[in-house]
C-alpha cells in the first residue's frame, strides 16, 4: 500500500474523526451508542465546529476552561436505580447497557418505581470514591444527577422521584460527595439527561407507557422539571466544575439556549459539555462513546469512556480493562489533544466494583511517576507515530483508508518538553525525525538523574536507551527542548 504526501496526516488534523481508535488498547467506537435504538448517541452534528467554539469570547473562555485542559483526566459515575437489577429483569438477562434497563426491558413505570424501595447503599462511602478519583489521578468528577430513567440521585423538590424521599436510605450523597471532592481539589461535576425522561409523560423517551415522543408536551417537560432540577444541582452543591448534558433529542437551539442561559446565570465558571443540543452552547465537544479520534483533533475535546461495557452497574460484565489498557488510552487521547472521562459503576450498596478500583489505581501508580507528561499537556509533536491515510484503499463509506501504524509510542508535549510514551521499548536507540526544537537534555521519566547521550541533526534525533524498559505499563522519555512551537 502506498502512502500519498498530501493525503499525510497533518492534513487531516482537525477533521471530525470519532473512528475507534487502532492501538493496542482500542476500544471499539460507540460500543454502548449501538445498542440503543431510539436516539442517536453521537453528538458531533449537533455540537459546534472548533472554530464555533472558539468563537465567544476566547479570553473570557479560555479563564474558565484552565482547569479542564491541566487535568486531562476525570471519573465519570454512572449510578442510579438501574443499580439494583442490574442488568436482569423478571430472570432474564437483559442485552445492552446497564442503565438503559429500563428502556430495553421496556418495564413500565410503576414497575422500574419500584426499584427505590429496594434502593438502599448503606456501604456508600463519599471519602472512598473521592479518595480512588485522586489515587489514580483524576482531577475532576463527574456523577449522574439525573439520567434517563428520570429518577433523581439527589434531594430535589422539583420532583419527589428522588433518593432521599422515595429510597429507604433518605441520604443525598451529593451533599457528602461535592465535599470530598473539595478537600482533594478535584472539581465536582454532575451528569444530567436533559431530554430523555422515562419516567414523565412529555419527556422523551418513553414509548412504552406513554406513546409517541412526537405528541408530547416536551416544553412542558423543560420547563416543569428539567430546567428547574438544573437550576436546584446549580444552586445547592457549591461550586460545579461543569455539567455534562447528554442526548440531546428534541433539544432545538433555542432549547439549548436555555439551558446554557441558566448554567451561566447561576454559576458563570461552570462549563457546559457537548451533547447540550444544536447550536453553539457548549464549551467543548464530545466524541461518541468510547471513541477516540484516529489523529490529532483540533479544539476542545472529551471521550467519555466505559471501563468494561456497561456505565450502569450490571453484575454479569466482567469485561475490565486492565490499566495497561487505561494508560494507554490517556496516553493516546492526550497525544491527540483530548481529556479523558474515565466511568465507574457503583453498586446499589454502593460500592465501585473490585477491578475497576484495581485498574484505577493501576494508573494511579504510573500517574506518581508520569504525570508530568499528562496535566496540561498538549497534543504530539510529530504526527507519523498513528498511520496516515491511504490513497489507493477506501474505506465502507468510500473514503481514503485509514491506515494504522502499530501503537508503539505516543508523543505529549508541554513548553519546553516534548515526552515520548512507549508501549513497545526500542532496542538501544530511539530514532525519530521531525523534531522542530533543539534538543537539549534527555532522560527517563522513571529515572531522572540519569542523563541519556542523544545526537540530533537538523529535525532527526537518536536517543541513546538502557536494555530494559523502566515501567512494563508505559516507560516515558522526556526530552528538554530550548523552544517548542509544537502546540
Ligand atoms: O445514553 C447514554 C448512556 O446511557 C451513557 O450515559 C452515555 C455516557 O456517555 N451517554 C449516552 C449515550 O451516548
Amino acid at each position: 500500500m502506498k502512502i500519498n504526501s498530501s493525503q499525510r496526516i497533518l492534513a487531516f488534523i482537525g477533521a471530525m474523526l470519532t473512528v475507534a481508535t487502532t492501538g493496542q488498547a482500542a476500544t471499539s467506537s460507540s460500543e454502548g451508542a449501538s445498542k440503543q435504538p431510539q436516539v442517536s448517541t453521537v453528538q458531533s452534528s449537533a455540537t459546534p465546529k472548533p472554530e464555533e467554539q472558539t468563537s465567544k469570547n476566547p479570553t473570557d473562555r479560555d479563564s474558565r476552561m484552565a482547569w479542564w485542559r491541566e487535568g486531562r483526566f476525570g471519573m465519570f459515575i454512572h449510578w442510579g436505580l438501574y443499580a439494583v437489577p442490574a442488568g436482569e429483569w423478571k430472570g432474564e438477562k437483559i442485552s445492552g447497557i446497564g442503565e438503559w434497563i429500563m428502556n430495553r426491558a421496556k418495564i413500565p413505570v410503576k414497575d422500574y418505581e419500584q426499584f427505590a424501595g429496594q434502593f438502599n447503599p448503606t456501604q456508600f462511602d463519599a471519602e472512598a470514591w473521592a479518595q480512588l478519583a485522586q489515587d489514580a489521578g483524576m482531577k475532576y468528577l463527574t456523577i449522574t444527577a439525573k439520567h434517563h430513567d428520570g429518577f433523581a440521585m439527589y434531594d430535589s423538590k422539583v420532583s419527589k422521584y428522588n433518593i432521599v424521599e422515595a429510597t429507604p436510605w433518605k441520604r443525598d450523597p451529593m451533599k457528602e460527595l461535592a465535599a470530598a471532592c473539595a478537600k482533594r481539589g478535584i472539581k465536582f461535576s454532575f451528569y444530567y439527561s436533559q431530554s430523555l425522561d422515562w419516567h414523565e409523560p412529555n419527556g422523551m423517551g418513553n414509548q412504552w407507557d406513554f406513546g409517541p415522543d412526537e405528541k408530547k408536551d416536551f416544553d412542558q417537560y423543560l420547563e416543569t422539571k428539567s430546567l428547574p432540577q438544573v437550576r436546584e444541582i446549580l444552586s445547592n452543591y457549591g461550586p460545579l466544575g461543569l455539567i455534562w448534558f447528554d442526548v440531546p433529542k428534541n433539544m432545538t437551539a433555542e432549547r439549548a439556549a436555555k439551558f446554557e442561559k441558566l448554567v451561566h446565570e447561576i454559576q458563570p465558571q461552570c462549563l457546559v459539555s457537548g451533547r447540550i443540543g444544536q447550536g453553539s452552547h457548549n464549551d467543548y465537544d464530545s466524541t461518541g462513546d468510547n471513541s477516540i479520534p484516529v489523529l490529532p483533533r483540533a479544539g476542545d475535546w472529551e471521550t467519555p469512556a466505559t471501563l468494561n461495557k456497561t456505565w450502569g452497574y450490571k453484575k454479569d460484565d466482567n469485561d475490565w480493562k486492565s490499566a495497561k489498557d487505561l494508560v494507554f488510552n490517556l496516553v493516546d487521547i492526550v497525544s491527540k489533544g483530548g481529556n479523558y472521562l474515565l466511568n465507574v459503576g457503583p453498586t446499589a450498596d454502593g460500592v465501585i466494583p473490585q477491578p475497576s478500583q484495581d485498574s484505577l489505581r493501576g494508573v494511579g501508580r504510573w500517574m506518581k511517576v508520569n504525570s508530568e507528561a499528562i496535566y496540561g499537556c498538549g497534543k504530539t509533536a510529530f504526527g507519523t507515530e498513528y498511520g496516515a491515510y491511504s490513497d489507493t484503499e477506501k474505506d465502507s463509506k468510500g473514503k481514503p483508508k485509514f491506515i494504522p501504524k502499530p501503537a508503539d509510542w505516543r508523543c505529549t508535549t508541554k513548553p519546553g518538553k516534548v515526552f515520548i510514551h512507549f508501549f513497545t521499548w526500542p532496542e538501544g536507540k530511539f530514532e525519530v525525525t521531525g523534531i522542530k526544537d533543539k534538543v537539549t537534555k534527555a532522560y527517563l521519566l522513571a529515572d531522572r538523574a540519569q542523563d541519556l547521550k542523544f545526537s540530533q541533526t537538523g529535525d532527526q534525533l537518536s536517543v541513546s536507551l538502557p536494555p530494559k524498559a523502566p515501567d512494563e505499563v508505559a516507560s516515558v522519555l522526556c526530552l528538554e527542548v530550548a523552544q517548542h512551537g509544537g502546540h
